[in-house]
């Protein structure tokens, strides 16, 4: 019984090793700058952004993944929100939102404005991958698709693009890992099979 619970929980942390992906960008503006994280713990699963930017005013700033991973020209090649599906604009938990469509975040009157979303559609694999695209913080604030502006159903109309960088990976699931977790996996039968032995 014990030896199975072991080899459950041997083949789940095996499971993890392999599944756990991080993402990282350096946000660069003339006046703004940061620095962003993805994780994902899974394949498929939610991934947490977190991180800090500094430079904007107090209040709330369009925060999105722009459709290309090109900053050649400023922030503007990046193109428009990231949108493989032809959706438009809109919030974060909406149905109808372009998979970048991150919503906005709120900075203080010091400056500084700390990240902590959970999203379930962006991804690091996959169709909705956004690794190798750009994050953008912009200048305003996105009205997320819900006003009268002709440009609230396309950009949130959360205006000129602050900062922004490529998404880069951190940390990927690599052979080295799994090697290790198998490691101890294996370490764990043999010291079960050696107490079955003794008994
Ligand atoms: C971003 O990361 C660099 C390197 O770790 C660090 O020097 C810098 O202070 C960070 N910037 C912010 C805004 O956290
Ligand atoms: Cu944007
Ligand atoms: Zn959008």
């Amino acid at each position: 019984m014990l030896r199975f619970v072991f080899l459950v929980l041997g083949v789940c942390a095996l499971a993890n090793a392999q599944a756990e992906k991080r993402a990282i960008v350096k946000l660069v503006g003339d006046t703004v700058h940061g620095n962003v994280t993805f994780t994902q713990e899974r394949e498929g699963g939610p991934v947490t952004v977190e991180g800090v930017i500094l430079g904007l005013p107090g209040g709330l700033f369009g925060f999105h993944v722009h459709d290309k991973g090109d900053i050649t020209g400023g922030c503007l090649s990046a193109g428009p929100h990231f949108n493989p599906y032809k959706k438009s604009h809109g919030a974060p938990e909406d149905e109808n939102r372009h998979v970048g469509d991150l919503g906005n975040i709120e900075s203080g009157n010091d400056r500084i404005a700390r990240i902590h979303i959970v999203d379930s559609i962006i991804s690091l694999s996959g169709p909705n991958n956004v690794i190798g695209r750009a994050l953008v913080v912009h200048g305003g604030q996105d009205d997320l698709g819900r006003t009268n502006h002709p440009d609230s159903k396309t950009t949130g109309n959360a205006g000129a693009r602050a900062a922004c960088g490529v998404i880069g990976i951190l940390e990927e699931p690599n052979a080295a890992t799994s090697l290790k977790y198998s490691f101890i996996w294996m370490a764990l039968m043999a010291m079960m099979a050696s107490l079955t032995l003794s008994e």
